[in-house]
């Protein structure tokens, strides 16, 4: 088996995050028919491993065996240089059951000042894993963005961490700006672009 995608083959975007998923559909651009694991009815897997790329292949293959079909998956998350990469693989997690982001940046703010350091610099990193079903084979890349962290928050557009993050060489947070100056620059963008050259034909 030749591990390409074809254009217009169907692909499910193995995630229940809807800023993600825009992002992802927005990435795949037309080239394939896109199937979305909350319209499957796909259970969300536990993410059980200790890396980005773990995750993302765990979570790839679960959706590749429960619809027998090609599957994308990301996992991603914000780490932050003064608290030792935290959240990191746990950036989800730092926003509770509710996903409350606010509560989640407002952490970031807090364990930042308890280290007294003054270094804000973070990045993002994104694992994309492509799983084929049954046990097939599976490629995952990993994509990273540096920059630095504003207090307080700045903007509404993208999600998650996205209003406290400000990329290097940029003015503007991830929150501030339009969903495709974001796509061009992101941890995604640069995941998708490695994922292009291993897979897309
Ligand atoms: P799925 O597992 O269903 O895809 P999730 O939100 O649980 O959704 P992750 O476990 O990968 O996904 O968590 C990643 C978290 O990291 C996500 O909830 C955001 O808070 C944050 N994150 C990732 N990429 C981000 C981005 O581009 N902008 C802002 N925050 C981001």
């Amino acid at each position: 088996m030749t591990l390409k995608l074809i254009n217009g083959q169907k692909i499910v975007a193995a995630t229940h995050n809807p800023g993600k998923a825009k992002e992802l559909a927005a990435l795949l651009d037309g080239r394939f028919e896109v199937l979305a694991a909350g319209a499957l009815g796909l259970p969300e897997p536990d993410e059980t491993e200790t890396t980005f790329e773990g995750n993302a292949l765990l979570k790839a293959r679960h959706a590749a065996d429960l619809s027998g079909e090609v599957s994308l998956a990301d996992d991603s998350g914000m780490s932050v240089t003064a608290l030792d990469g935290a959240p990191g693989i746990y950036s989800a997690r730092w926003a509770g059951p509710a996903k409350d982001f606010a509560m989640a940046m407002d952490k970031v703010a807090e364990r930042i000042e308890e280290t007294g350091s003054e270094d804000r610099s973070a990045w993002f990193t994104c694992a994309l894993a492509v799983a084929w079903p049954n046990g097939g084979p599976a490629v995952v890349v990993q994509g990273e963005v540096h920059g630095t962290l504003v207090f307080p928050a700045r903007g509404d557009k993208g999600f998650g961490y996205d209003p406290i993050f400000v990329p290097g060489g940029h003015d503007q947070s991830f929150g501030e700006m339009e969903p495709a100056q974001k796509d061009a620059m992101s941890h995604r963008a640069v995941a998708f672009e490695k994922l292009k050259a291993a897979l897309f034909e």
